[in-house]
């Protein structure tokens, strides 16, 4: 297996003493959700996609075993590049159609969070001697450009992690991945789907408050890594449907008014009774805007499955 590192531990610490320092000055305060993601925070979120109200990984993986092997004949793909990887779980489902079809040489996992990565990739290549492993510790807003050379690649992208991007972020993402491709290259893309509203909000609420407590995670890693004094447990977990946006946001809410200090900033940050803190928005989405967007950014769909339900979409597209 090859182990490359493009965003070391201390490019990372800058990158969060960047985010801390704008997101906690402006109005409203908001932080970047990538700082879920430390040991504690990925594994809350592996909880998550096990509670029974978080419904899109179990769509996801329903739809992904269904179409694994149309997804292999129809690309024919040598390398399956994967953005965010996290725990790669479903995407063994891809692996084991690829090794049906016979086409595939190369894995290459990119997530920020190297001792997840390197968990999830030496497991995969124990589970598939016959596959090439290249893991990358890098963000993939930042490092589309490190992505190694291949034949004809499929960068898959699941989970509807491409909704925790700003809508121009989303499209700038797009395009500059279209850039990185050569013309017939491919990109699996999985998106929540808009539904209605009480499910929505028990995915992003759950009665069990694991999502609400790797929302506060996030105060728990600033406290860590940039000694701030946030009293984690005076913030409650907020999760809204935002109309206009058609996104999920989870917030912060300081249940009284607070002065928090983080030293490592010299930055003194002040919260009204009932300030809200935007942690995460999840965009969710239709059928013919994933594809009206996709193809701005320069590609063409050439599938779309969802679960029996129609609760989570997958499209295939091609550059
Ligand atoms: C991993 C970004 C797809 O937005 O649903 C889960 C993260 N946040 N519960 C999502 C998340 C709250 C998740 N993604």
């Amino acid at each position: 297996m090859k182990f490359d590192i493009y965003l070391t531990e201390a490019d990372l610490a800058a990158d969060l003493r960047h985010d801390v320092q704008c997101g906690l000055s402006t109005k409203p305060k908001t932080l970047p959700p990538k700082w879920f993601y430390d040991e504690a925070g990925s594994e809350l979120f592996e909880l998550i996609t096990k509670l029974p109200e978080y419904y899109p990984t179990g769509c996801e993986r329903a739809i992904l075993s269904a179409h694994a092997d149309d997804i292999a004949s129809i690309t024919s793909a040598t390398t399956v590049v994967e953005l965010g990887s996290g725990s790669s779980d479903k995407t063994r489902l891809l692996l084991e159609a690829f090794g049906r079809h016979g086409t595939l040489r190369g894995f290459v996992p990119i997530d920020v969070s190297a001792s997840m990565l390197e968990m999830s990739a030496e497991a995969i290549a124990a589970d598939f001697p016959w596959l090439q492993v290249h893991a990358i510790v890098g963000d993939f807003l930042k490092h589309l450009g490190r992505i190694p050379d291949g034949a004809n690649r499929l960068v898959v992208f699941l989970g509807g992690t491409i909704g925790n991007l700003m809508p121009h972020e989303r499209a700038e993402f797009l395009t500059a991945l279209r850039g990185t491709l050569r013309d017939g290259e491919w990109l699996l893309l999985g998106t929540d789907l808009v539904k209605p509203l009480p499910t929505l909000i028990d995915a992003y609420d759950d009665s069990s408050g694991v999502t609400a407590e790797f929302n506060r995670n996030v105060l728990r890693v600033i406290n860590r890594e940039l000694g701030a004094d946030f009293d984690v447990e005076a913030f409650a977990h907020v999760a809204v449907w935002n109309v206009p946006e058609q996104w999920i946001e989870m917030r912060l809410r300081a249940q009284r008014e607070m002065t928090v200090n983080i030293s490592r900033l010299g930055l003194t940050v002040h919260f009204d009774e009932d300030e809200e803190l935007r942690t995460e928005i999840s965009a969710k989405f239709r059928r013919h805007g994933i594809a009206a967007e996709l193809e701005r950014a320069g590609f063409a769909s050439q599938a779309w499955w969802t679960d029996p339900a129609g609760r989570f979409g997958v499209t295939l597209a091609q550059a």
